[in-house]
């Protein structure tokens, strides 16, 4: 048996794991013993890991749809040939800028550049995104402002020896179960943790202070633990004068939140706010942490600054066992950042808008380049219902199950004119698709993972591609090689050794200094450097970090009385997004076999709901019909469910509204009706 070393494919902590090997099949999995993340322990995904890559259900070759509407086996030479004829003459017709691209948080790095230099370079348009858009680009956006560079500040290896864990937003030992294993260590070692969450998660159990705020109204219970801190003189006045700017304003601001007026907004009651934010600003090793419950609204951006400001006010960043940390969900999220697979920057975050980095990439890649910022992910699917975009490139994104109001999605799935869906399955939303590529999975292909604390690290390949699926980089080579761009890499180091010469924060990261356990963290700007545990030590990414004065603005719908819960979605442990990985892995499906929707006692007791009744949920935008599971987990006049159930289809009930800068849908608050279904 071999034993291949490579990284889990599911979220962003990036564990090490080994995939064991027999007659060209994966029989096992184990975990690497020396990681600096999972320290030899895996959660229950990752153990399972290899099924989902043997299943039968796996694509083994390309298809393309029939006029009778069935998809048919086809050739990759056909099928690349009809793609590559197919985007030409829609660019010809319409323009390069009629065609857009989603690319993977799922696939490599070197993927998602080849990915992006394929929208710029080939087609010619920046209308490339990803689903960072759902999930952090609040956090791309708000730190960008605060800070100048917006990835986790810190390591997950400080966690262990910190004194105060502020987790908001965050159901951490659940979705990133490794670093919530962090975090118990250091909770184990005397830390306090404090969780700020409506929902009463496991790791809210644990915690010594459980805020339990009302949705959305994150700016409001942040602005009053600042507050307090303002008012008892806790701020660290030395780091507010020489690393921030613009306190006046903020302080200006601030005084609009006394911790009475906080608790009626969100029903934390004044004593905790004042308790909490005594502790956070008084002990200097605390780290701040965050995730969807934070970015996840149409105020998004807000709480993004909030935080940050939180962690300048008290001075607690720039230092080991500090810093905001926000935790990247899928496993190369950060990396398909990096890359570039966004509208606005190239690699690096180098902007198009730059006439110097434009012309460095013209000058790389010898292509004259489109100069405005693209389409974002759901401006995408608005514009094909505009009649703007004609076609659509999806690779390794399911969006008939993940866009929020997805009646609207699927209705501008069905209107393009093309649509291309490089996946490993045949997902919901590849239904819909005209031409099917099979992709080859993680544990097929080689390349590199950069996980939420900007560690890159690299893949191997275990096994040969199944059937004649290929990995996404050599895909879409050929394809650009068919559309008359020679696209040519002989192997994925090649890939990142171009990456390498054209992104400053990657300048030293090569294939070959990424052996062994820990990989490298960017920025990593030489061929020696060791790369960077913690930012902005001496000073900002941007120079002065910037207090940014956020007022509280509510959610974009609220609950009246036609629709009067608050509906807030999420996730569990043993089921991963849309689940085309998790739902074909048996020990998760049998875990988690359907949709439940949590409902408090009180709540059900009002609407006479029993424990496992079938009940109608409705918005204005659309309805499903599920079984309630009744617990104080949820609190009152709040329901929660997870969006992983394509036949509890969540999202056809989520509110499209958009944060205004980030383009973030508000998946964490709409209003809706139940009813019992008799
Ligand atoms: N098992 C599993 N793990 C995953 C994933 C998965 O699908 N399954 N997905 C990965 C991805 S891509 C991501 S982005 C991460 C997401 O990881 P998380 O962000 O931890 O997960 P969520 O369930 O989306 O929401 C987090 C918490 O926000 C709370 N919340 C809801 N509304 C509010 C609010 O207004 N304010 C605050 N402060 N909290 C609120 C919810 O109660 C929930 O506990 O997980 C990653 N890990
Ligand atoms: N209601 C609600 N909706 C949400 C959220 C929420 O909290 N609530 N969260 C949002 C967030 S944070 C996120 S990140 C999104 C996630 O939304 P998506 O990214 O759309 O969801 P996934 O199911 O992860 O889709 C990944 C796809 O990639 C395929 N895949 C896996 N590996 C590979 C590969 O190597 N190559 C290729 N080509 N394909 C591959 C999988 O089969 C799957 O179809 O959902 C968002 N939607
Ligand atoms: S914590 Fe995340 S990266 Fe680690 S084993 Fe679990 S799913 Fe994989
Ligand atoms: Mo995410």
């Amino acid at each position: 048996m071999n034993k291949i070393a490579t990284i889990c494919p599911y979220c962003g902590c990036g564990c090490g794991l080994y995939l064991h090997v027999e007659n060209n099949t994966i029989v096992g999995v184990s975990p690497v013993r020396n990681h600096l993340v999972n320290k030899g322990s895996l959660c229950v995904k990752s153990w399972n890991c290899f099924e989902f890559v043997h299943h039968p259900d796996r694509l083994k070759y390309p298809l393309i749809k029939e006029k009778n509407g069935a998809f048919r086996r086809a050739s990759w030479d056909e099928a690349l040939r009809l793609v590559a004829a197919r985007l030409l003459e829609i660019r010809k017709s319409s323009g390069p800028d009629s065609i857009s691209i989603v690319s993977s948080a799922k696939s490599t790095n070197e993927e998602n550049y080849v990915m992006m230099k394929f929208a710029r370079a080939v087609i010619g348009t920046n209308n490339i995104d990803h689903c960072a858009r759902l999930c952090h680009s609040s956090t791309v956006g708000g730190l960008a402002d605060s800070f100048g560079s917006g990835a986790m500040t810190n390591s997950i290896n400080e966690i262990v020896h910190a004194k105060l864990l502020f987790v908001i937003g965050s159901n951490t030992t659940e979705q990133h179960p490794m670093i919530g294993m962090h975090m118990l260590d250091a909770v184990d070692r005397g830390a306090v943790l404090i969780v700020a969450d409506p929902r009463k998660t496991q790791i809210a159990g644990l915690a010594q202070f459980h805020l339990r705020h009302r949705p959305g109204t994150d700016v409001a219970l942040l602005n009053g633990i600042m507050n307090v801190i303002i008012d008892d003189r806790l701020v660290d006045i030395p780091f507010v004068k020489r690393r921030t700017e613009k306190f006046d304003s903020f302080r200006a601001l601030i005084t609009k939140y006394p911790p009475e007026a906080v608790e009626r907004i969100t029903g934390v009651s004044a004593q905790d706010i004042k308790k909490v934010a005594r502790l956070y600003a008084t002990e200097k090793k605390a780290m701040l942490f965050y995730s969807m419950g934070i970015t996840q609204h149409t105020t998004g951006v807000d709480n993004v600054c909030a935080c940050a400001n939180l962690t300048m006010l008290t001075g607690h960043i720039g230092l080991p066992m500090t810093g905001l940390n926000p935790l990247r969900g899928q496993n190369n999220v950060q990396g398909a950042c990096d890359m570039g697979a966004l509208p606005n920057v190239y690699s690096g975050y180098q902007e198009i808008r730059d006439p110097k980095s434009r012309k460095k990439f013209e000058m790389a890649w010898k292509v004259k380049l489109p100069r405005d910022p693209g389409l974002t992910l759901m401006e995408m699917f608005n514009g094909v219902l505009k009649g703007d975009t004609k076609a659509l490139y999806i690779m390794g994104e399911n969006p008939a199950v993940s866009n929020p109001d997805v009646t609207h999605t699927v209705n501008a799935l069905k209107k393009l004119d093309f649509l291309v869906v490089q996946d490993i399955f045949l997902s919901d939303t590849a239904e819909y698709a005209h031409v099917v590529l099979p992709a080859a999975t993680f544990a097929e292909k080689d390349g590199t993972f950069t996980n939420t604390e900007r560690r890159v690290q690299k893949i191997s390949a275990a096994i040969e591609p199944v059937g004649e699926s290929k990995p996404d980089w050599e895909i879409i080579c050929a394809l650009s090689r068919e559309m008359g761009y020679d696209l040519n890499y002989r192997a994925t180091h090649e890939i990142m050794e171009e990456i390498a010469l054209l992104t400053p924060i990657y300048r030293g990261i090569l294939h070959h200094r990424l052996e062994g356990d820990s990989g490298l963290q960017w920025p990593c700007p030489s061929a020696t450097h060791p790369g960077t545990p913690f930012l902005h030590r001496k000073k900002f990414a941007k120079g002065f970090g910037t207090f940014m004065p956020v007022d509280y603005v509510p959610p974009a719908e609220m609950p009246d009385s036609e629709f009067p819960f608050i509906l807030t979605t999420g996730r569990t442990c043993f089921h991963y997004h849309t689940r085309t990985m998790s739902r074909r892995t048996s020990t998760l499906e049998r875990e988690c076999p359907e949709c439940l929707i949590e409902i408090n006692p009180s709540d059900a007791d009002s609407l006479q709901i029993k424990h496992m009744n079938v009940v109608r949920v409705s918005s204005r935008r659309g309805v499903l019909t599920g079984r309630v599971y009744i617990t104080e987990n949820t609190p009152g006049g709040v329901v929660f469910m997870p969006f992983h159930f394509g036949e509890a289809p969540v999202n056809m009930l989520t509110n499209p509204a958009l944060d205004p800068s980030a383009k973030i849908p508000e998946y964490k608050v709409c209003a809706v009706r139940i009813e019992l279904i008799k």
